[in-house]
């Protein structure tokens, strides 16, 4: 149970109207579908399984992800029951061709979840957005949108909250942690919100083990990983001093090498912001073109991935929206580009000095 102690100083974040709108809909629905973001990250699971164990004690529930999620996402509670679209496309489509209510949590546009985001778009069933993205598409009945929310994870812990639902299970108050504390780098970044560590008590007074859900991500890496990490790191890693940047880009010959997995590459654009006077970081990697992507790929067989993240006042996501076709927060962005890495690479140095500041 929800200990009225710890919770006292949480302020409503939802409106009453957006409040109201989830328990209609919720209320109303016995086939409830829920929806996250393409390459699942940990606010992505913890957001969309939060829901799922909420709402399968009363109702079905299923949750489908675009694409696979890295394995090191395998222990979290109701992994093991998620439905990979790609895998398995026809069924899919039945869910959702089956559902009364589908809720997409963690990501603000559904044509940026390929084939999936096409088939919910499609259905005539009510939708519920809850997402902490900039500029949330208009496609969903109730759309809870706050892009100063630190993850979706904590935005579903509030909903939940101001709900009334006292009774959080350790399986969704797992799930809601996880969420909480991959989309901050375990409180690192976007972190400095009271409110925030008032959740992150009561999720533990509900008997959330955070070390254990700490080593569950952070130190369940691939050898191949640990040894990608270091080349790209020792032999990849261009700095460009004059502004405060640094580029490592990979290819996929250099991936394969290193036995490269989903999720593999996760948090190594992070890395060289830990050098000193380094506030720009940006990580590039070569891709498969997936089947739903080919019309926009435009014959190319490659696609290549571009991650940006920075501190402070200093933007990314206009560099990845104005060239490579992309967005996200302010800090963390990411942007793809159909051609060859040398292309992508090339239009880095031509536009870097143009976006990245001077001091
Ligand atoms: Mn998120």
């Amino acid at each position: 149970m929800i200990s009225d102690k710890l919770t006292s100083g949480l302020t409503d974040k939802l409106t009453q109207e957006q409040v109201e709108g989830v328990r209609r809909l919720v209320e109303q629905a016995q086939n409830v579908v829920i929806l996250t973001h393409m390459s699942p990250d940990g606010d992505a699971m913890g957001s969309a399984l939060a829901l799922y164990w909420w709402l399968q004690t009363s109702k079905d529930a299923q949750v489908i992800v675009p694409n696979a999620f890295p394995d090191f996402f395998d222990w979290m509670p109701g992994a093991d029951r998620i439905l990979i679209c790609e895998n398995d496309v026809p069924k899919a489509q039945q869910c959702i061709n089956d559902a009364d209510l589908i809720i997409c949590a963690d990501f603000n546009e559904p044509k940026r979840i390929g084939q999936l985001g096409q088939m919910a778009l499609e259905a005539t069933c009510p939708k519920i957005l809850i997402d902490h993205h900039l500029f949330p598409s208009d496609f969903a009945d109730v759309t809870i949108s706050y892009s100063d929310s630190p993850s979706a994870s904590e935005l579903v812990y509030r909903m939940l909250y101001q709900l009334g639902v006292k009774d959080l299970s350790l399986e969704m108050a797992t799930c809601i942690y996880t969420g909480m504390m991959t989309d901050t780098g375990n409180f690192a970044f976007n972190s400095n919100h009271a409110e925030m560590y008032l959740i992150v008590a009561q999720l533990v007074a509900l008997g959330v083990d955070k070390d254990a859900v700490y080593n569950h991500i952070f130190n369940a890496h691939t050898e191949g990983r640990m040894r990608l990490v270091g080349y790209c790191l020792n032999n990849k890693m261009r700095i460009f001093p004059e502004r405060h940047a640094a580029l490592i880009y990979v290819s996929g010959k250099e991936l394969y090498r290193f036995n490269f997995k989903t999720g593999d590459a996760e948090g190594i654009v992070n890395m060289p912001m830990q050098i000193k006077n380094v506030y720009y970081s940006v990580f590039m990697r070569e891709d498969k073109v997936a089947e739903w992507e080919k019309e926009r790929a435009n014959g190319s067989k490659t696609k290549i991935k571009i991650s940006m993240r920075s501190q402070g006042d200093r933007p990314v996501n206009t560099f990845c929206h104005d060239i490579y076709n992309g967005g996200g927060h302010k800090n963390a962005s990411g942007g793809e580009y159909y051609g060859t890495l040398t292309e992508a690479v090339n239009l880095f140095l031509q536009n870097y000095e143009k976006y990245f500041l001077q001091d």
